[in-house]
């Protein structure tokens, strides 16, 4: 019996700094809607889906940003598209930038900032809350950068791991977990969640046409290449379905790629965007063929893990944070 779900990616084109929240959201609706006549069970929306991607921009005073963080659930402004999901039964996956008061590790209560991925039901409940992990950039101003990437600076590594929940898209019971853009370059991030049996891997991303460091040339070909590739290494290792999604144009002065694409659990690219701005992909993903290359006990697959990972040989990987050289290898005569 094979358990279908429709997948929509909603790719967001530019939205420039000085677009309302009002604005943004009459645009998520519209994808929401033509979603609807596409039969959709779960829209994933990209990262920073509501405001531009301000980490592109430095800000001496972190507190001068705030106003592109929400500080509660559901973010300002959003009733409208929740609306539409709990009439239309689709779940929601949405990034946005997380302002809260919360203890920290220390035991401190203060204001903490996340970069976040939320999937909320039909109903407009909490399924999962995700806090990205992997955070690029740098965290202080470079003069010599033709752009900044800011996220070491606005944002704190997330603390919530890389949560998996299972759950019903219109009845049919699905895997699901999130990554946010860079997380997906980490091969462990996509392990992690496969060790919880994912099955659909929501990731938003806000990916520069331009390199961070412009030390080499790359070719906007290679930075699509480098998305695709690592989501179809992602899929095909962990034998899920994936919804790579982007938040596109130049809102914020510097292009970024767009290239939105659903993978499938063999990591075959089974829906890609064409344009750069809002733009809706879709696909049916049948669950059962995250089963296919996992097998079962008695008939194990290529990536059984049960079967075949040998964990005693991989501590170097949680035990060791930065790379090591080897040793030197001398002829001995
Ligand atoms: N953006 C980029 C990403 O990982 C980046 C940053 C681009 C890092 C290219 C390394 C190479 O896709 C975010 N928001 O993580």
């Amino acid at each position: 019996m094979s358990r279908i779900v429709v997948v929509g990616a909603a790719q967001v084109g530019a939205i420039p700094r000085e677009e309302s929240r009002e604005s943004v959201v009459q645009r998520l609706c519209a994808l929401t809607e033509r979603a609807h006549r596409r039969g959709v069970d779960v829209l994933v929306f990209p990262e920073l889906c509501l405001t531009p991607f301000f980490p592109r921009w430095y800000e001496e005073d972190v507190a001068t940003v705030d106003a592109w963080y929400e500080s509660t659930f559901p973010p300002k402004g959003l009733e409208p598209l929740f609306a539409m999901a709990r009439e239309y039964r689709i779940t929601l996956h949405l990034g946005y930038a997380e302002r809260v008061e919360e203890v920290d590790d220390a035991g401190v209560l203060r204001t903490r900032r996340f970069n976040v991925a939320v999937i909320v039901s039909p109903d407009g409940e909490l399924m999962l809350k995700y806090r990205k992990i992997h955070l690029p950039g740098h965290k202080e101003y470079i003069p010599e950068r033709r752009l900044q990437h800011l996220e070491k600076r606005y944002f704190e590594v997330g603390n919530l791991g890389f949560p998996v929940v299972r759950a019903a898209l219109n009845g049919v019971a699905t895997n699901m977990g999130a990554l946010i853009c860079n997380d997906r370059r980490w091969p462990e991030a996509w392990r992690v969640l496969g060790l919880q049996e994912v099955e659909l891997v929501m990731v938003g991303y806000n990916t520069p046409v331009d390199h961070l460091d412009q030390k080499f040339y790359q070719p906007h070909y290679l930075k699509v290449f480098h998305s695709d590739l690592s989501v179809q290494a992602g899929c095909y290792q962990n034998t899920c379905f994936a919804v790579a999604v982007a938040k596109t144009g130049s809102g914020e002065g510097q292009a970024m790629i767009a290239g939105s694409i659903i993978v499938n659990p063999s990591g075959e690219i089974i829906a890609r965007a064409s344009g750069d701005g809002d733009e809706l992909i879709v696909a049916e993903c049948d669950l059962d063929l995250c089963l296919v290359n996992r097998g079962t006990p008695d008939r194990p697959a290529t990536f059984n893990f049960a079967h075949h990972r040998r964990p005693e040989a991989y501590g170097a990987i949680v035990s060791q944070v930065g790379s090591q050289p080897p040793p030197v290898w001398k002829p001995s005569r």
